[in-house]
């Protein structure tokens, strides 16, 4: 591989190797120094709110259809900085570190131009598997987004390609939304510079309307990369089935014919369908509306603001201070003291599980209580037979750390 540096090739290729016989949690496979990233994954759900207007703009929508369209603008939104923010920044995808149990991250967008106070609350609530938990809160706005994330990772074809399970549950004034979440394809793994590309569907399910998000990339029928097509439909309308797990079923409908929207006729009239590029741009190109639906740009990305100040008062589980030397030696080509530090950090945890194994206690979880069913995806999801059924959720028990009051 060309991003390969010359001293890393073999160890860049045992771990293409290893990646390859190995299907589940990659997270804890030992990667060559040149991908890894300094950043732990209990830091991403910040992606969900880096344009904090548009997520503010979902309250001041009329409730019902337009609320549901603002809701469909400001998911699109976040895809680029959840998606291509690495590549932009770093160069490429790079791996993540992987979080403790008990990982918290907090951080906070201040109010401007009367948009109000965001709040983020991570919480690392499972190491075997990786499990992310983070809730994001508008109290002004009256604005909740609750959610897990973990993956399943499995190599097809020289690419890794990346289910996501979990969810997450937007709370608009009491308006419930079902948020579920694309599957991910990294490829250029041969050459060293790992890159995402979206696939397969996602659904945004809330106030009477079903938007089934249909993602593709370059090459498939010479589209662009990034591209979607997003089709919304009154809930109960004939929304087009899509295999949960099929890879190409959503796609080939895509230029097929269409004939799901020919299938009802007054329904049909309210449907509408959006097409672009999910970082740059897109536009109606069904339905009542004309023309531009979203231009990314012209929101201005506001990085989560930690640091500073706060970092006094960071607790000693805190991302930022738990990982300071590892990302310090990753951040300055240190890699013994990147390696050192993530070993001290490793047998730390280690002795915990040990001594609470002794105890016969389990680590209490901070934030969050698991639950192994959610009655609002049940209920949700049934209005576009989401596979599965249902899923487990974790609830945010409200307390949130006197630095973001
Ligand atoms: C939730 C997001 C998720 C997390 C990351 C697959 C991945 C871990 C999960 C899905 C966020 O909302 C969105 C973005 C990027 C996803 C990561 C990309 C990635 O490569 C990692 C996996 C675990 C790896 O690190 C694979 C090995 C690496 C060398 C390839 C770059």
């Amino acid at each position: 591989g060309e991003a390969v540096p010359a001293s890393q090739r073999g160890s860049w290729s045992s771990f293409l190797k290893s990646i390859a016989s190995f299907s589940g949690d990659l997270s804890s496979l030992t990667a060559p120094p040149f991908i890894l990233s300094p950043t732990s994954l209990t830091e991403f759900p910040a992606y969900w709110c880096e344009r904090p207007d548009l997520f503010a703009a979902i309250a001041d929508a009329k409730e019902g259809e337009a609320r549901h369209l603002a809701v469909l603008k400001w998911f699109i939104s976040t895809l680029k900085d959840q998606y291509t923010s690495r590549n932009e920044e770093m160069g490429s995808e790079k791996k993540p570190l992987n979080p403790v149990l008990g990982e918290l991250f907090y951080a906070q967008w201040p109010d401007k131009n009367g948009r109000g106070q965001t709040n983020l609350l991570v919480e690392q609530v499972s190491h075997h598997p990786p499990i992310t938990a983070y809730v994001i809160e508008n109290k002004s706005k009256g604005l909740k987004l609750t959610g897990h994330n973990a993956q399943k990772t499995t190599f097809s074809a020289g690419a890794i390609i990346v289910k996501q399970i979990g969810h997450a549950i937007l709370n608009v004034k009491g308006a419930e939304y079902l948020i579920t979440l694309p599957r991910l394809r990294i490829d250029g793994l041969w050459y060293g510079s790992p890159y995402i590309e979206l696939i397969d569907t996602s659904y945004i399910i809330g106030e009477g309307f079903v938007s089934l998000i249909e993602y593709k990339g370059k090459g498939y029928f010479s589209g662009k990369s990034h591209s979607f097509k997003a089709t919304v439909t009154p809930a109960g309308a004939d929304v087009p089935a899509v295999p949960a797990s099929g890879s190409a079923g959503g796609l080939s409908s895509w230029y097929g014919g269409g004939s799901k929207s020919n299938s009802s006729t007054s329904l049909a009239l309210k449907e509408h369908v959006i097409e672009g590029t999910w970082h740059e741009t897109s536009s109606w190109t069904k339905g009542p509306n004309k023309g531009k639906f979203h231009d990314v740009s012209a929101h201005k990305e506001e990085a989560v603001p930690v640091g500073g100040e706060a970092d006094k008062t960071m607790g000693e589980f805190e991302t930022r201070k738990l990982w300071t030397l590892v990302a310090k030696g990753i951040r300055e080509g240190d890699f013994e003291l990147a390696s050192k530090e993530k070993s001290r950090i490793e047998n730390d945890q280690r002795q915990k599980r040990k001594d609470e194994q002794a105890a016969e206690t389990k680590w209490p979880l901070k934030h969050f209580k698991h639950e192994e069913t959610d009655a609002t995806y049940e209920r949700l999801g049934k209005l576009a037979k989401i596979i599965p059924p249902t899923e487990d959720r974790y609830i945010f028990l409200g307390t949130w750390p006197a630095s973001l009051a």
